[in-house]
């Protein structure tokens, strides 16, 4: 066996082989070994199993080895719903929203997404990808390997095209992984204030054409809710989406309850995202169609919302459960998954064992990949080395950073010890 790097004296491996992707009880299955070892050559995985044998196979004498004296080693996180490049922050809307205003006042006062837009569009292209790196940099120092990452801050040709080519530029040279999102969708740009129909003639006709002729983004991506895009717009725009080749992701029943979870299980979404206000119709609806439920209870937290999505009834509905940071200016500014973790077991009731498999196998099957998530021969070598001997310690030990080693495609990316 020919093995570049042999990671062993793993306390707890969670490989997540098994069900693909994870619902119900299935959830609580992480593939664990004890005392195990992953061996590695190039960017692949090629074994993975007890210490024991493989050093005996590829020993240190060798190749290089990390021991790891005993620690949890989990798969690289897989961040499944982001808004990763934008100029300014938010932070006073944040405050805005503690003194009682909401966050759809402060959007209909020309603040929120819109102004998001006016500083991405007047942003030089070099400050937009500085700032998006630092925020690729803080992902993958707190254990995420891959982003889905969503245009939605230029809402003109010119300037989605902008943002879903920092996106890639990104995607090319930062050890972090991303999967692109087209969201030309996120909201009615203000010159389009008064002529809503024009900017879904200029969605359907002019944009989603020239992203998918230059190959810009693998999903399609829409903001439908009250008083953004109604549902019959989101299916007239993600049925065009479907048309070229794109693959469906949705914002749905965020802010209200309006039908978006059935609308994209209906359309066969890969997923439908947030859902705070989901209906049983909804839920059931995701359950029939597969389509994931990527829910992001840092929003609720950081909007001050008391109101989680009911993750408990979607897992127990075998609904595919997956969690993001949704990591953007407005609703939530942050690139901690294991953060998330936290959140879903204090206010959604998710074991840690639940959230580990939405953060991976689900959250990689949210963004349509299959080489990633697990830890088996043939898969992507990205994996996590935590300071932390179980995985229940993740939810538990919150709001501090327990990443110790992050693997990205086989090469050490951060080595904290
Ligand atoms: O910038 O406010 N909800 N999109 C939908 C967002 C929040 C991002 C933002
Ligand atoms: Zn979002």
């Amino acid at each position: 066996m020919v093995v570049s790097l042999l990671i062993t004296n793993i306390g707890q491996l969670l490989t997540m082989q098994g069900a693909f992707p994870r619902r119900g009880k299935a959830m609580s299955e992480l593939g664990i070994i004890r005392n195990a070892a992953v061996a590695i050559d190039g960017d692949r995985i090629v074994a993975v199993g007890a210490a024991a044998d493989l050093e005996k196979q590829c020993g240190p004498a060798r190749c290089p080895v990390i021991d790891t004296h005993g620690a949890l080693v989990t798969p690289g996180l897989i961040d499944p719903h982001t808004h990763p490049v934008f100029s300014t922050t938010r932070e006073d809307e944040f405050e805005m929203r503690l003194q009682g205003k909401s966050y759809m006042e402060i959007a209909q006062g020309g603040g929120g997404i819109r102004r998001s837009v006016r500083d991405l569009r007047s942003t030089p292209v070099s400050v937009l990808l500085a700032k998006a790196r630092l925020r690729l940099d803080r992902f993958l120092e707190h254990g995420v390997t891959t982003i889905e990452a969503k245009s939605g801050y230029g809402l003109s040709t010119e300037s989605e095209l902008k943002q879903l080519e920092i996106i890639r530029e990104l995607d090319e040279t930062h050890p972090v992984d991303m999967v692109p999102t087209f969201l030309g969708a996120h909201e009615f740009p203000d010159e389009y204030r008064e002529n809503r129909e024009g900017y879904i003639h200029l969605l359907i006709d002019e944009m989603l054409p020239a992203v998918a002729e230059r190959k810009l983004a693998v999903f399609s991506d829409i903001f439908c809710e009250e008083g953004v895009f109604d549902n019959a717009q989101s299916r007239r725009i993600q049925e065009a989406a479907l048309k070229h080749g794109l693959k469906l992701k949705f914002h749905a029943d965020e802010l209200a309850s309006t039908g978006g979870a059935e609308l994209a299980a209906s359309l066969k979404a890969v997923s439908a995202d947030h859902l705070v206000y989901i209906s049983d119709n909804g839920i059931a609806a995701l359950a029939a169609s597969g389509t994931a439920a990527v829910l992001l209870p840092g929003t609720s937290y950081s909007l001050g919302s008391k109101k989680y999505a009911p993750a408990r009834q979607m897992i127990e509905a075998g609904v595919v459960v997956a969690l993001s940071t949704d990591c953007n200016p407005g609703s939530n500014n942050s690139e901690s998954l294991a953060m998330m973790m936290s959140l879903a077991s204090v206010q959604m009731k998710m074991t840690a064992a639940e959230s580990m498999s939405a953060v991976t196998v689900n959250a990689a099957y949210a963004v349509g990949r299959d080489d990633i998530g697990v830890l088996a021969p043939g898969k992507l070598a990205d994996l996590v080395i935590w300071d932390a001997a179980d995985v229940r310690e993740l939810p538990y030990h919150y709001g501090v950073n327990l990443v110790r080693t992050v693997v990205k495609r086989g090469e050490l990316a951060i080595v904290c010890d």
